[in-house]
């Protein structure tokens, strides 16, 4: 019998991974390619896969065509080989349906008469050259980019205050939401994009895109990450009138597509491009894509009010399952991806992998293992240090367009520096996760009575952060086979999004994947008294967090 394969793309940060799965085995991968940006396509010379000018950041549009492009004639060749890494055969024409996810909030300007193109795409030509002059802007801005501070103040204060902006869209104006990058957009280059532009998409409604061969609208899950939706109404497909019209003017409706879709729509079958270039079915289906977030949570089987997740790729994420919506000033509820009836909840830390990377550097050779065994060197609690690197402004706490370090002794005197390395290592894991653990607080997650959390992203290859974790929360840890749940929740969606279509109706994605497919392997369990060291060190570490801030901001 001819097995039905899904397959899941994660368009990421700092690469592009894909994920195959069968319906005949949901537990296993079949196969599995990532690639680096910086690496595999040095050409575009960015590093991290962004540009960074001070509190701009931006990334190529034309490098993650051609990433796409690389990624699947890879997989072709694997194909070819008979190689894949489950050793299972697999060919992209037994795909039934794709679907994919997205880094969250970056967004793709396209020109006027780009919409001829992507309906007319020539399976003889790259992509990133027959579409290299289909955008007003060769470089959209990107989650890490913290440029709009202005932009967010005016919004909050024409829609009466954060708290209203955080009840209408499920955030407080954040500099990285999409409405106020085309906010900012549209007051500085109103004449050489705004203007120009037809179609705005997200990075995934972008990559939705290509696989059509025309413009995808944007998913209610990853449309929560724009401040321009309307969070309640009609389960979120909706713009908030208010926001788009401050943003962008009437006219911005147009460019965003008439309404928002819920993420498990079936949007269409694939562009002649794939099924030309790289043998997919003309039958295979495009699901929706949605954010990487959205996309984790599928992946990692978050089913229920309560389960936890922390995903730790460049940025780290705290994100949970949520039957209602309880928007505040920190933190973001979004629409479910799994679940169009409710919510989940997020916070997102942008001094994540790299801060990590960068203690790695400075002190442990850029080896994982040396910063494991300096973190393992180390008491918990750190003998009562405390520390904070923001190595870039921070989203959570929010420091605006600043950055900085700051080093607290046992009794929150400020340092210069610690004695010795080890203290720095395990000073940068420990305050991520205290840093989580009183935000989670903050924002209504029931930190007290979690028993699990799931770990995924690329530093949860690490156990000795995992132990971390398992100890400042008093949980569990858990991690999957694959660490990568962005491409691998991607996957799941298409299957589930394949059978509501198939149904025509929604299906429950527990009915489609049940819990049993996740094989979550036990990673860490907390050990003997140590959570309570973090119970009394969490007062300290919160007051030295604020003075921080306080000074950040002042
Ligand atoms: P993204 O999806 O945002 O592109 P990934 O989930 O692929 O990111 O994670 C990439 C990050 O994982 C790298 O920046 C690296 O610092 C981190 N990483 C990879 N392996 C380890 C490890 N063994 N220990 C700690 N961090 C790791
Ligand atoms: C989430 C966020 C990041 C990006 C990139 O709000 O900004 O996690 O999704 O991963």
């Amino acid at each position: 019998m001819t097995s039905h394969l899904f397959l899941g793309i994660d368009s990421s940060t700092q690469g592009m991974k894909a994920s195959i799965i069968s319906s005949k085995s949901l537990g296993t991968v079949i196969h599995y390619r990532a690639i680096n940006f910086d690496r595999d396509l040095p050409h575009y010379k960015t590093k991290d896969g962004m540009f960074t000018n001070g509190a701009q950041v931006q990334s190529p549009t034309l490098m993650w065509l051609e990433a796409l492009d690389l990624l699947l004639s890879q997989m072709m060749e694997d194909q070819i080989q008979g190689t894949s890494t489950s050793g299972q055969p697999f060919r992209f024409s037994d795909i039934v349906a794709i679907s994919g996810s997205g880094q969250q909030h970056g967004s793709v300007y396209w020109k006027k008469g780009a919409s001829m193109n992507l309906n007319s795409l020539d399976s003889n030509v790259p992509l990133a050259i027959q579409l290299g002059y289909s955008f007003a802007k060769m470089n959209s801005p990107i989650w890490a980019d913290s440029s709009t501070g202005d932009q967010c103040a005016s919004l909050e204060e024409k829609m009466g205050g954060p708290m209203n902006v955080a009840v209408a869209t499920g955030s407080r104006a954040y500099e990285r939401f999409t409405g106020l990058q085309i906010a900012k957009i549209k007051q500085l280059e109103e004449k050489t994009v705004y203007d120009q532009c037809e179609r705005i998409s997200l990075v995934s409604s972008f990559m939705c895109s290509i696989f059509l061969g025309k413009y995808a609208p944007i998913d209610t899950s990853d449309g929560s990450g724009t401040n321009l939706n309307n969070i309640m109404a009609n389960n979120g497909i909706d713009w908030h009138n208010d926001a788009v019209e401050h943003c962008g003017g009437v006219e911005l409706y147009e460019k965003l597509g008439s309404k928002m879709v819920p993420s498990h729509s079936c949007l269409g079958q694939i562009s002649n491009y794939f099924v030309y270039r790289y043998g997919f079915s003309p039958s295979c289906n495009v699901i929706s894509w949605s954010g990487d977030n959205p996309c984790s949570l599928a992946g990692v089987g978050l089913q229920q009010p309560g389960d936890v997740a922390v995903s730790m790729g460049t940025s780290d994420c705290m994100f949970t399952f949520m039957e209602n919506a309880t928007p505040g000033s920190d933190g973001h509820v979004l629409r479910n991806p799994v679940d169009p009836l409710s919510f989940m909840g997020l916070l997102c830390f942008k001094n994540g992998s790299l801060v990590r990377e960068n203690i790695s550097n400075q002190y442990c050779n850029g080896n994982w293992e040396t910063f494991a065994t300096m973190l393992n060197s180390t008491p918990p609690g750190n003998n009562g240090h405390i520390a904070l690197y923001y190595d870039s402004p921070e989203i959570t706490p929010s420091t605006g367009n600043k950055c900085g370090t700051q080093r607290f002794s046992a009794d929150g005197q400020l340092v210069d520096s610690f004695s010795d390395p080890c203290i720095d290592v395990r000073a940068v894991v420990e305050g991520k996760f205290m840093a989580m653990r009183h935000f989670g607080e903050s924002i209504g997650m029931d930190i007290q009575s979690c028993t699990k959390i799931i770990a995924t992203g690329g530093a949860s290859n690490n156990n000795a952060i995992l132990q971390v974790m398992s100890d400042v929360f008093g949980c569990n840890v858990y991690t999957l086979d694959q660490s990568d749940s962005a491409s691998l929740g991607a996957a799941f969606r298409a299957l589930h999004g394949h059978v509501c279509h198939k149904s025509k109706s929604f299906v429950k994605y527990k009915h489609v994947i049940p819990p049993g497919v996740f094989g979550y392997n036990l990673a860490c369990i907390p050990q003997e008294g140590v959570t309570k060291i973090y119970d009394g060190l969490m007062e300290m570490f919160v007051t030295c967090q604020s003075k921080f801030v306080k000074s950040l901001l002042s």
